[in-house]
């Protein structure tokens, strides 16, 4: 059986919101620091960073961008993304890679500034560059992150933006985001997984 190693209201959402669109049932582990210090958790994570998948066939995927490429593998429809190979993938490919490393670490650079120096310019420079890619996505033309469709790219999105306790501020006059944002909230797979964060 797929495993994912999880924490509530962390990178693992992604992959939890992915598994309820596709049907996949997965047993979700919840390593404690101490695990996730331990040599055995590093052997896979080597930063011991959540999320980390391990298929049903036994290979190891951390990075929660590598586990969503991954996890597309499962998505027959083609519902997440765009068809590899198509017009349209080249654009998602982009987006989502834009979003995995550059606003995911802007995220967590505001909520980690002591890793990185003084806490409150880190905090300050994160925000901004958290603020330049909302405004990346504002303008470009097209009405979801990656193109005129929802994809995954947009699950990400509302993952990052739930993390932004600015958000309130951050959003207020970002049309098209807050679209994104509502109509991904919505969704019964997304809701189900945010509830199960609170628990
Ligand atoms: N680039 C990584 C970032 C993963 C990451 O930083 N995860 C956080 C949770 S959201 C974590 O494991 N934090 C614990 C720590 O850094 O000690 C990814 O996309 O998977």
């Amino acid at each position: 059986m797929t495993t994912l190693y999880a924490m509530p209201g962390a990178g693992s959402v992604i992959a939890e919101i992915m598994f309820e669109e596709l049907g996949i049932e997965a047993n979700l582990l919840y390593p404690d620091e101490a695990e996730r210090n331990s040599p055995a958790f590093r052997a896979i994570s080597p930063y011991g960073r959540i999320p980390v998948l391990v298929t049903d066939q036994g290979q190891t995927i951390f990075e929660s961008l590598a586990i969503v490429l991954m996890l597309l593998e499962y998505d027959q429809t083609g519902k997440l993304a765009p068809r590899q190979g198509s017009a349209e993938y080249a654009g998602f490919l982009s987006w989502m890679t834009y979003l995995a490393t550059t606003l995911y670490p802007a995220v967590l650079r505001y909520h980690y500034p002591d890793r990185y120096g003084d806490e409150t310019s880190v905090r300050i420079k994160a925000l901004e560059e958290m603020n330049r890619v909302y405004d990346h996505i504002e303008a470009a033309h097209h009405d979801f992150v990656a193109g005129d469709n929802m994809t995954v790219a947009d699950f990400y999105l509302y993952m990052l933006v739930d993390w932004d306790e600015e958000a309130d501020v951050n959003l207020v006059s970002r049309r098209k985001i807050n679209h994104i944002i509502d109509k991904v909230g919505a969704m019964p797979s997304v809701e189900a997984v945010m509830a199960r964060q609170e628990q």
